[in-house]
């Protein structure tokens, strides 16, 4: 296997000074002829273009004129020409090839999906349309002709000419290869205009297949909403005279901000009352804004090499944490985002595939497209912000914008213009970039009570992970608050800088011992630890006035009680009479308390035990969470049968925030009262749900009490040619599975017609669905691991991302008992000795199992 190395970057030898593309459309045979202007930087080297097996040449001119076959060379990655046939000056090199975007089945580089043409070169797919210097740091203003009978021909930048059969794009900003798109097909537009704040007419369209225009609305809607405030809150104006966003069915990811042109997965543009869910329609707006961001975060400032890929994933993601809290609920945005980066980005940091936000080494780029580079990237932007203040912040961000502008920068870079801005050094920061790794923070107090003083004496540490032993100190903002023993707050938010392994702060003239709210807002992303007892934790979630800090402690309550009811102890009643006063709190916002009527899931459980250095037992931690949600029913079922009624929302459906906190709340006391009425409250809703938010909620507590068939028939019914809401219906079937069945679920359900499991939606369901059944596939028959190797193995073959993707399944088995242990790595050994295995999928099992 070959590895990347950060420290060998070195910069392209050559200079492109225009991309000109020309494309003769055809599904098995498209041919595109390439133009490149190129000049030596410095001294003539050998000029090496990236370029796969699934290029078929057909002529190469280098000033016109071919060049002697012994001075080209080609293996299956790269086509070299020797220097001895280049003249060390400016020269142009034009290349023929042919390509059969039909046969495209892992859906990078030109491929057709229901018919149409589309693209996806992030991060090295461009080589597979043609040769070419496919890195980011090789930018050019591109020029690009379609030829194609498909009525719709688009590509990055502005229109140039359109007639039947051709259309001519013309890309003024200099970008690299990654953010080339192209579509043709029979598309229909969703169109408006925005106007800049400078004045610039804006053309927007969102293109979807005939038949899905009443259900692009809302994404438009969500663009226009970005655009203006990126305007507003980041001084960052639109660039080009068109914005498109097509949807796409087959699309490896969420979405793709190519300049001008975005392309989206389906399920990120399409929303009807009907068909999508509250959280779908604000994760469509949270991933419209995000690629809208990017223009700025990613397209005008783009990264040098994939290393420095949290330069622009990182600050976009937090971004768009920023645009949704601004357009939704704050708190709860935080809390969400919070509940996210725990389960994702903690559960890979603990792993074997921890890695730091910067990689220095990777051997496939895509296996790294990962919750630490998005998620934890955003939260030591976070970080930084709330060490450099809101106004560092701004003049930081200007600062880059005016420095970087057209270039491809690092995360070096990045720093830089913190530092000058603010005048602050962010040697020690950095590690934040380089450490892999999740901090543990205890913090411990000491009362005074004869001074009034209280001292917290904080220690930091963090494990070794793979290729890292030693973890110096690192920066860590820590947000406290006191809270006086009557409720109120006696010294409000404060940050902490700790910068030593051990670190005391003290607080003076303290009248009573005051209760520490510690880490308000998620401040920094550690595991913070603490003695606290379960009335401290009830009088947090009372009292604190910090959302974040409030949530957290109704939380720890919880997984506390839960932790011990695991091991066959009796524990929760503190946690069920906390639960009980605040759901009845009708001063709260209600997804404020949906969120805390929600008991942490399984794999939060048995991450809890695994950091307490338990082992965790998938089947007890199902037992004690089931036994804990029913005990919360019985004891406040009146209560929360009169939230399900009043939270009720009447007149049309909006996807708004205030209506969905309702039915968020509403659906939150269905689940629990679900455990004690047999199902009967959601059979009723499913019957009248007006919306797919309700509907799905109760489909899927009527499987969890065995009664989901009537159900499941007539969503196939209503909705069997509805993609988009059939995966829901493969999905919920596997995650409400009672674990040992659930394994066979997957099984049967993968033998349907309709499991077209080569539409990485369909098979995201299936699969992804499986794995969220934290018993199910943890069945200690080895039933769930089994079933997802042999699909992972069939879908390497067609798709290798994703099925490195899906791997991740695995990422956790070394902290299960002996005998899952076992056939976790059976599964693994089996997958990494298939033949042929991808680079994707070997690198990702071989780190899961070194
Ligand atoms: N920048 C994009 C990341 C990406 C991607 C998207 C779709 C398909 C394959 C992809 N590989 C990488 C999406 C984003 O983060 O905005
Ligand atoms: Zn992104």
């Amino acid at each position: 296997p070959i590895a990347r190395h950060l420290a060998d970057y070195r910069p392209y030898p050559f200079v492109l000074n225009e991309t000109r593309l020309e494309f003769q459309l055809a599904p098995s045979a498209t041919r595109v002829r390439a133009e490149l202007a190129l000049r030596p930087r410095a001294g003539l080297e050998d000029l090496v273009l990236d370029g796969g097996k699934g290029l078929r040449l057909i002529s190469l001119a280098i000033d016109g004129a071919a060049p002697d076959p012994a001075h080209v060379s080609r293996d299956d990655e790269v086509l070299t020409i020797a220097a001895a046939a280049l003249p060390d000056a400016p020269f142009t090199l034009r290349t023929e090839v042919e390509i059969d975007p039909s046969a495209n089945t892992a859906f990078e580089g030109l491929y057709m999906s229901g018919g149409m043409f589309c693209t996806q070169c992030e991060a090295e797919g461009f080589r597979h349309i043609t040769f070419y210097p496919d890195r980011p740091d090789v930018m050019a203003p591109f020029r690009v002709s379609i030829h194609s009978d498909k009525p719709v021909l688009l590509s990055n930048g502005n229109p140039v000419a359109q007639r039947e059969g051709f259309a001519e794009w013309h890309d003024p900003w200099p970008k690299p290869s990654y953010l080339f798109a192209l579509v043709a097909g029979d598309l229909v537009a969703i169109s408006d205009r925005f106007a800049t704040r400078s004045g610039r007419e804006v053309d927007l369209n969102v293109w979807v297949r005939p038949g899905d225009q009443d259900r692009a609305g809302f994404a438009m809607e969500s663009l226009i909403k970005s655009m203006r405030w990126d305007e507003d809150v980041y001084g960052r104006e639109y660039d080009l005279d068109v914005f498109n966003i097509v949807a796409v069915d087959d699309f490896n990811m969420g979405a793709m901000e190519n300049k001008g042109l975005n392309i989206f997965n389906s399920k990120l543009v399409l929303a009807s009352p009907e068909t999508a869910t509250d959280a779908d329609y604000e994760r469509i707006e949270a991933v419209i804004a995000h690629e809208y961001f990017h223009n700025w975060t990613g397209n005008r400032i783009t990264c040098r090499d994939w290393f420095q890929l949290c330069l622009k994933e990182g600050l976009t993601v937090f971004r768009d944490q920023q645009f949704t809290s601004d357009m939704r609920s704050a708190p709860v945005k935080r809390i969400e985002d919070v509940r996210t980066l725990r389960a994702r980005q903690f559960r890979e940091d603990q792993g074997p595939l921890a890695h730091p936000p910067r990689p220095d080494r990777y051997e496939e780029i895509n296996n790294f497209y990962t919750a630490t580079v998005y998620e934890k990237g955003a939260e030591v932007i976070g970080m930084l912000k709330r060490l450099v203040g809101d106004d560092g912040y701004a003049r930081a961000l200007d600062l880059y914008f005016d420095r970087h502008d057209g270039e491809a920068a690092t995360i070096e870079d990045w720093l830089k213009v913190f530092e000058d801005a603010t005048g602050r050094d962010l040697a020690q920061f950095k590690r934040w970039y380089t450490d892999a790794g999740t901090p543990r923070l205890t913090m411990a107090e000491d009362w005074d009570a004869e001074a009034g003083r209280l001292r917290l004496d904080f220690t930091q540490a963090t494990a070794p992970t793979p290729g890292q032993d030693d973890k110096p100190p690192r920066v860590i903002p820590i947000a406290i608050g006191l809270i006086s023993p009557n409720g109120d707050e006696v010294l409000p938010t404060q940050v902490l800088e700790m910068t030593e392994a051990r670190q005391s702060f003290g607080f003076d003239s303290l009248g009573a011992r005051p209760v520490v709210s510690a880490l308000r807002g998620f401040s920094a992303p550690v595991m913070l630890e603490r003695l606290l007892d379960d009335a401290t934790r009830a009088f947090l979630l009372a009292h604190d006035t910090d959302p974040f800090a409030r949530w957290e402690a109704g939380r720890d309550l919880a997984l506390s009680a839960l932790v011990v009811l695991s091991q066959g102890r009796e524990a929760g009643a503190d946690y069920v009479d906390a639960i009980g006063r605040l759901a009845a709190d009708d001063g709260a916002d209600p997804a404020f308390r949906a969120l805390c009527l929600t008991l942490p899931g399984e794999e939060e459980i048995a991450t809890r035990l695994s950091e307490q250095g338990t082992t965790p037992d998938p089947d007890a931690i199902h037992e004690a969470r089931d036994g804990l949600a029913r005990r919360l029913a019985e004891a406040h079922a009146d209560l929360l049968a009169g939230l399900f009624e009043r939270m009720a929302v009447a007149g049309p459906y909006a996807p708004d925030a205030e209506p969905a906190a309702r039915r968020a709340l509403r659906i939150a006391a269905l689940g629990l009262l679900n455990r004690i009425d047999g199902g009967d409250r959601a059979e009723v809703l499913f019957g009248t749900a007006g919306n797919m938010t309700e509907r799905m909620a109760a489909l899927s507590c009527l499987l969890r009490r065995g009664r989901g068939q009537a159900a499941l028939q007539a969503m196939h019914d209503r909705f069997g040619d509805n993609r988009l809401v059939m995966d829901k219906w493969f999905s919920v079937q596997v995650m409400a599975a009672p674990p040992a069945e659930a394994a066979a679920v997957a099984h049967r359900l993968a033998r349907r017609g309709d499991f077209d499991w080569k539409n990485p939606n369909r098979f995201r369901a299936l699969l992804g669905g499986l794995a969220a059944n934290h018993a199910g596939f943890h069945a200690a028959d080895g039933a769930g691991y089994d079933f997802t190797a042999d699909w992972l193995m069939k879908m390497d073959k067609a798709n290798p991302q994703i099925a490195a993707r899906m791997s991740t399944a695995f990422e956790t088995w070394p902290r299960y008992d002996a005998t899952r242990r076992d056939r976790a790595r059976g599964a693994l050994g089996r997958i990494a000795a298939m033949a042929g295995i991808s680079r994707n999928l070997r690198e990702m099992v071989t780190r899961m199992i070194a």
